[in-house]
């Protein structure tokens, strides 16, 4: 029961980060395995170049179509075991779907993922036509490359896999709270500047803390995130969340 992440990125130590934290107990439990692979060993030239300029003109460079679907085949196994699929292909993309947690939740139920990280203007779109199944952003801000991208995205599905997160009560808690914001948090000391822990949380009174938590979380969801309820407050009941 592994998730198997194929990445491909022109600057593979990057992802070097995805060692720490969450996403470094999922590799070393093997619950996730992540395999690089650069363009760059796949370019035609002796400078092995992967970029090259936008026909029609315009700013910047285009990611070279040769060496990017070489290295997309290799890493998610074209050539490996026949006809069997190896799993989607995504490129991580602003022009993508925005991703969400339903989409998370859908990579993590996965075998194995192939994750596109493009740099410079984008990638030749005839790679998009002939191997990309998935565009996905993960929100409208602009970033330099898919890199940074690629890890929000792993390092969200790595914290569901089965028995990373060690903490199971923290998987329950969220499976009840989520699609709305969360409530404040406190621990020792209970006088931190002259501000107190709220008096509900020392009072041991477990239905009177889960509903003043509730409250809170409501409180702070209407103010900041009223989109989040009205959402909500559409969905029929069974409808799964
Ligand atoms: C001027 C047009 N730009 C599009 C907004 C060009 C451009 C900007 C940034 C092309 C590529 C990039 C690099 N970004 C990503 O690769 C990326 C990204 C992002 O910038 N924001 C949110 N999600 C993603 S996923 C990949």
């Amino acid at each position: 029961m592994t998730l198997r992440v194929n990445v491909v990125s022109i600057f593979p130590e990057m992802f070097d980060a995805l060692r720490f934290g969450m996403s470094g107990r999922a590799l070393e439990q093997k619950a996730l395995e992540l395999l690089m692979t650069n363009p760059r060993d796949f370019a035609k030239n002796r400078y092995r170049t992967i970029d090259d300029r936008p026909y029609g003109g315009g700013p910047g460079m285009v990611m070279m179509a040769e060496p990017l679907s070489a290295a997309i085949d290799a890493a998610s196994g074209e050539s490996r075991e026949g006809t069997k699929k190896a799993g989607p292909i995504v490129y991580l993309s602003p022009k993508g779907r925005r991703m969400e947690q339903t989409d998370v939740e859908s990579f993590a139920a996965l075998p194995e993922l192939t994750l596109i990280a493009g740099r410079y203007e984008g990638i030749d779109e005839r790679v998009i036509q002939t191997r990309i199944d998935d565009e996905v952003s993960i929100g409208d801000y602009v970033l330099a490359g898919g890199e940074f991208a690629a890890m929000v995205l792993i390092e969200a599905v790595a914290r569901l896999l089965p028995g990373v997160l060690g903490n199971e009560e923290s998987a329950v808690q969220e499976s009840f709270t989520s699609g709305i914001l969360d409530y404040p948090h406190y621990t020792r000391p209970e006088c931190f500047e002259n501000l107190r822990v709220p008096e509900v949380l020392l009072s041991g009174d477990h239905k009177k803390i889960a509903n003043w938590r509730q409250n809170q979380a409501l409180k702070v969801t209407k103010e900041r995130r009223p989109d989040l309820l009205e959402i909500r407050s559409s969905i029929k009941p069974g409808d799964k969340h």
